[in-house]
């Protein structure tokens, strides 16, 4: 089982306690589909998807965003036990929705550089590896029901 040491808990408590939701969730899944283009096709029923601009606008592909960060919520509330709090998420990823569980890392890495850019100096190399630790863990068990 994943350990969490007292700062480590303090440091992830602090950063979603100062997050802004509704401006964080849309801006990270919108990087996520232009980067990563492929991960549109999971979203055929979110209207256009073509463009950057068009993604930048689309206010389905930002309301999923929100929609997105509220589920990492769960995870903030449960540190000691994410794998079994997201069992239920990773079989509707894996066998409904047919997500390829690699996107899970590109989209934990598109919060990353979103939540950096809004932090600043503030997002400081010693709070990126802990913020690294607890999506590492979202994403192993987001992934953990696949086989
Ligand atoms: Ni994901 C639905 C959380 C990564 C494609 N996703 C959800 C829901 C949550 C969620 C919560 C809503 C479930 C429900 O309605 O019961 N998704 C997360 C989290 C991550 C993630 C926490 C990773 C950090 N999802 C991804 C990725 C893709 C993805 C990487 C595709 C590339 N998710 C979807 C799709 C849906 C979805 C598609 C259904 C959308 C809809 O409303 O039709």
């Amino acid at each position: 089982m994943v350990k969490w040491s007292d700062e480590e808990r303090k440091v992830i408590s602090t950063i979603f306690s100062n997050l802004d939701y509704d401006d964080i969730g849309p801006k990270a899944l919108r990087r996520c589909l232009i980067v990563y283009p492929w991960t549109q096709r999971h979203f055929s029923t979110f209207g256009d998807l073509t463009t950057p601009a068009a993604i930048m606008k689309n206010e389905k592909a930002a309301a999923h965003g929100i929609k997105v960060l509220h589920g990492l919520d769960r995870a903030l509330k449960n540190m000691d036990n994410i794998k079994a709090t997201y069992a239920e998420l990773s079989i509707l990823h894996s066998e409904k929705l047919h997500v390829d569980p690699d996107n899970f890392k590109l989209l934990a890495d598109c919060l990353t550089i979103t939540i950096a850019a809004k932090m600043g100096d503030c997002f400081t190399a010693a709070t990126q590896v802990i913020f690294q630790k607890f999506l590492c863990v979202v994403v192993s068990a987001l992934g953990k029901q696949y086989h």
